[in-house]
């Protein structure tokens, strides 16, 4: 036995249960758009496993499709990778959202190893009952002030000195004063409401139909949190915060980021290459 060996399969070990879970929820990877992190996203699949993997919801974004065909060989690994997972025992659903809804007629079938469902309920290790679903159906009248909400303070700035020559001339056009900066903030203070109303009223469904949790994508911002006893878990996005939400073998649900588990994969890997004497 070569010095160290022992540590190499230590580190191995460690590596390989960092990554291993009862289940991982992933949705709005946008795929057939530029936006989609398809590398990124290949890499977590690759360095992930899971006894289920449920795709959330706007996974293929039919509606960028139909305008413009936006697909590479990543998009493409990206689906085999998923595939693969099917064929090799990982039990893969795929509940579809708004930009993948041409898939709703699918509902009921298995293609090609993945079970196409409609919302659907997980039963964690722990015995939590959570709706699965991806969260479109309780939109209000949002999204187009989104954007908005990361207005930062540099915009701010910007925005008010536009604002003060904006009003410079209304005045000589003999107009009334009109605060660009207060509708803007009005905006930025409804999308943050906006934001706060989706995760209530997914509780609040959840709630209805006698459950523990949800778990949904859609709006892009990974979280948990409790909302007056209903555990409320939103998965991210594989465009902007590149997460996913797992479930450990005890039943414990957290959101984990890219750089967690491919970095630390990464880093590991070279911590064991060093300690075998070989240059990283
Ligand atoms: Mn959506």
């Amino acid at each position: 036995m070569k010095p160290g060996e022992k540590f190499i399969d230590a580190a191995f070990t460690r590596r390989m249960h960092r990554n291993r879970y009862r289940s991982i929820w992933i949705s709005d990877l946008h795929l057939g758009t530029s936006g989609c992190q398809a590398e990124r996203l290949l890499e977590f699949l690759q360095a992930t496993e899971s006894d289920t993997l449920y795709l959330v919801g706007d996974i293929i974004d039919g509606w960028q499709l139909k305008r413009r065909w936006y697909w590479n060989q990543t998009h493409n690994n990206v689906v085999q990778a998923v595939l693969k997972k099917a064929k090799r025992g990982t039990q893969v659903f795929f509940v579809p959202g708004n930009h993948d809804e041409a898939v709703r007629q699918y509902i009921g079938l298995d293609l090609g190893g993945i079970r196409i469902r409609d919302e659907m309920v997980h039963v964690t290790a722990a015995g939590k009952r959570m709706l699965v679903l991806h969260g479109d159906r309780f939109d209000g009248v949002i999204a187009c002030a989104k954007w908005l909400a990361y207005l930062g303070d540099n915009l701010y700035t910007l925005v008010l000195k536009f604002n003060q020559v904006y009003n410079a001339w209304r005045a000589r056009a003999g107009l009334p004063y009109w605060s660009l900066s207060q509708y803007l903030k009005h905006k930025v203070k409804n999308a943050v409401s906006y934001i706060a109303s989706f995760e209530k009223a997914l509780a609040a469904e959840a709630r209805s139909q006698g459950l523990d949790g949800v778990i949904c994508g859609h709006i892009h911002k990974a979280e948990i949190r409790d909302i007056d006893g209903i555990t409320y878990c939103n998965d991210g996005d594989w465009v902007e915060s590149l997460t996913a939400l797992v479930e450990d073998h005890d039943g414990a649900l957290r959101i984990v980021t890219w750089q967690e588990v491919v970095v630390v994969k990464d880093r590991l890997r070279a911590e064991e290459e060093s300690m075998a004497g070989v240059p990283a």
